[in-house]
């Protein structure tokens, strides 16, 4: 084997097959330089007459994760498409189909988005069982752009192929050679030769057949229509107010009724009006906020085993399953035998309910469950490594238990309160509390929900802190960081929303039109379930949209307050806060995302306004938020 390394691509020749492997950590995503690279190599590997056939690859265990997402924003915020004459990722797969040596792709791990799409303009592709493929596009509000919505359908059918596209799903090693997707399945250590094997088998034979002339298995177009119409129903919620699944579906039947090249050009249309939308814009933002909440410099994590779970109410029983099923050593406590049995079947069910959905194997679920002892006695906690407290909301009997708890855990041992309204700060102080304390504040349903707000004050050890934030991520949860303060961060920034509904309602606006409008701008349910209308003669007279700013416009003023407090680090962890705990519709960004979108000059000129005609204190702009409009006034006005 012979070999030498170029930025981006690294390049080797196996008897007579040309291996270009990606590396561009952590991901092999496909920046600019990337790609072209991929197309010089490309384009040397193709004129070099020692060379037969080529094979495509990823290093680290990653074949590529898709579009340099970063790229796509900085398009989505308005940079020209093409800086240069330079090739695309459309150019790199042109080159690779109509090539006159067979090309394979050899997949490890991620082949998603654009990475799926160069695989499947490769002409055979060799996978590991653990390999992910998926065309997760449509999460971030767009559409396969490089030719995913017209050769995934060719290979594997349009009724498979829709509905990875519309779920983004991903498909394992298995389930991809099942389905066509993969020629063939090798472990990792022989998926680079298995690869070269089928590229030389495809050169000696001299011929194979490309994705988009494959007529197989697309089918005809009134079973593709009835297809994807049954689909676009069952994804009609996902996608409310947003226009990427149609989309799809578009570009797809378009290429089925008329040929892979007017489908082709259909996606490219859509691809990039989709991605000049506000809404693409908003969900890149959130895909970036999500990877950024809970960032902090801090210790070391320790290693975590085993945690105590005092307490196995509702609340306690969903942490105790979120425990399980990241496989720790989990020891609830309760009061009595007769809870402790209730809550033992309760826990069960609702492991065994994981299996009913798929999520787990029975063999998972009687592992978890022999993870799980219960206890009367504190005691049994003497040797955890982290607790977490769960009783009912009352301080004085949270006190004692923690007072007690400092009796019996090490020392260094984390204690965590669930409360979701008791600061860490009240519950030490009895004088005797001793150990570093803190708040593990999750949203109900436990098991499901994905937030945890981490709870922190001057007097927490930061070493409890990244303890707690390593437990909420070990359990798949978003940890943010928040600064202690009353209502933490979430209900704090959302008490203005049920404030302002009551307010409305009291000036005659009814509540199911409140209902209608938040639920028309997104949220999950409108907030005005209960109260009715007082019949007011003088009734505020206000749209859709106006309503709408009177609930939220309060919540973007109370978010502002708690950051200029360092409440939080930063505006993108509000934004991913209010998504993941209050259904604030993710393609509107987050409330932050969305306000600055608006106009934060516009958002505090009008609360400013409704402050002084209503002499509503609720609306009365924040310092924070002045500051932020008047420096966001003066960016964007022109200089002189
Ligand atoms: C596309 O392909 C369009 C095409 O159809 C058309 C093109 C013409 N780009 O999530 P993690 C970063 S659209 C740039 O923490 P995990 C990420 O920000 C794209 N950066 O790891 C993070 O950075 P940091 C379609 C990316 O193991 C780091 O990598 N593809 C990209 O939990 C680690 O990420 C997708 O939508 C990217 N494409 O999950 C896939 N991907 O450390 C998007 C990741 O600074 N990616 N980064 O925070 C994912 O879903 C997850 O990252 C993945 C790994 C499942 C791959």
């Amino acid at each position: 084997m012979s070999g030498s390394e170029r930025a981006g691509v690294k390049v080797s020749t196996r008897r007579e097959v040309r291996v270009l492997s990606l590396a561009n950590p952590p991901v092999n995503a496909l920046a600019a330089p990337v790609v072209e690279e991929l197309y010089r190599e490309l384009e040397s590997a193709l004129a070099d007459t020692s060379v037969n056939a080529l094979v495509v690859t990823g290093e680290g265990g990653v074949f590529i994760a898709g579009a340099d997402i970063n790229r796509l924003q900085r398009i989505a915020r308005g940079e020209a498409l093409a800086t240069s004459s330079a090739p695309t990722l459309l150019d790199v797969n042109a080159l690779l189909e109509s090539a006159a040596k067979p090309c394979v792709a050899a997949i490890d791990g991620f082949a998603l988005g654009g990475g799926l799409e160069l695989a499947l303009a490769c002409h055979g592709r060799v996978g590991t069982p653990r390999a992910r493929l998926g065309l997760p596009e449509l999460r971030l509000g767009l559409i396969p752009g490089a030719g995913g919505t017209q050769r995934l359908p060719r290979l594997i059918g349009a009724e498979a192929a829709l509905e990875m596209m519309l779920t983004s799903r991903e498909l394992r090693g298995a389930d991809a050679q099942r389905l066509g997707l993969l020629d063939v399945l090798a472990d990792a250590e022989s998926l680079l030769e298995t690869a070269c094997d089928l590229a030389r088998k495809l050169a000696a034979r001299g011929q194979w057949v490309t994705s988009l002339k494959r007529g197989d298995r697309i089918g005809d177009l009134p079973t593709a229509r009835a297809v994807a119409e049954s689909q676009l129903e069952a994804v009609r919620a996902r996608y409310r107010n947003q226009h990427q699944a149609d989309a799809c579906v578009r570009a797809v039947l378009a290429g089925v009724e008329h040929g892979a090249k007017h489908g082709a050009k259909v996606e490219r249309d859509a691809f990039l009006e989709l991605l000049a939308s506000t809404e693409t814009r908003a969900l890149i933002h959130v895909f970036f906020a999500e990877r950024a909440v809970g960032r902090a410099d801090l210790p070391k994590t320790r290693e975590l085993r085993s945690v105590g779970l005092v307490g196995a109410g509702t609340m306690g029983r969903g942490i105790a399953v979120s425990l399980l099923n990241a496989g720790l050593r989990v020891t609830v406590v309760e009061s009595d035998a007769e809870r402790v049995a209730s809550a033992r079947d309760v826990i069960e069910g609702l492991l065994l309910h994981e299996v009913e959905r798929g999520r787990s194997t029975r063999e998972q679920a009687a592992e978890r469950s022999a993870c799980l002892r219960m206890a009367t006695d504190l005691e049994a906690l003497a040797s955890v490594d982290f607790v977490i407290e769960a009783v009912p909301e009352d301080l004085e009997l949270k006190r004692r238990l923690f007072v007690e708890l400092g009796r019996i855990l090490l020392a260094h041992v984390p204690r965590a309160s669930t409360s979701s309204t008791l600061e860490p700060a009240l519950l030490r102080q009895s004088g005797q509390t001793s150990g570093p304390l803190l708040g593990l504040h999750f949203f109900s349903p436990a098991q499901g929900m994905k937030l945890v707000e981490v709870i922190s004050d001057e007097a927490t050890d930061p070493q409890a802190l990244a303890d707690a934030r390593a437990l909420v991520k070990r359990v798949k949860k978003t940890p943010v960081l928040v600064r202690s303060c009353p209502g933490f961060l979430v209900n704090r920034i959302f008490m203005p929303y049920s404030q302002a509904t009551g307010f409305l309602i009291d000036r005659g606006v009814e509540p199911d039109r409140i209902d209608r409008a938040l639920f028309d701008f997104g949220m999950p349910k409108g907030p005005s379930r209960v109260g009715a209308p007082t019949g007011n003669a003088a009734a505020l007279d206000l749209s859709d949209d106006d309503i709408v700013a009177h609930l939220l416009y309060p919540v973007v003023n109370e978010a502002h307050r708690a950051l200029g407090e360092g409440v939080v680090g930063a505006a993108s962890d509000i934004d991913v806060s209010a998504i993941l705990a209050y259904g604030f519709p993710s393609y509107r960004g987050g409330p932050m995302f969305w306000a600055e979108q608006g106009g934060l000059p516009h958002v505090a000129t009008r609360l400013e306004e409704w402050a002084l005609r209503y002499s509503a204190p609720l609306f009365a702009p924040c310092e924070a938020l002045l500051a932020a409009a008047s420096t966001a006034a003066s960016s964007a006005a022109p200089s002189a």
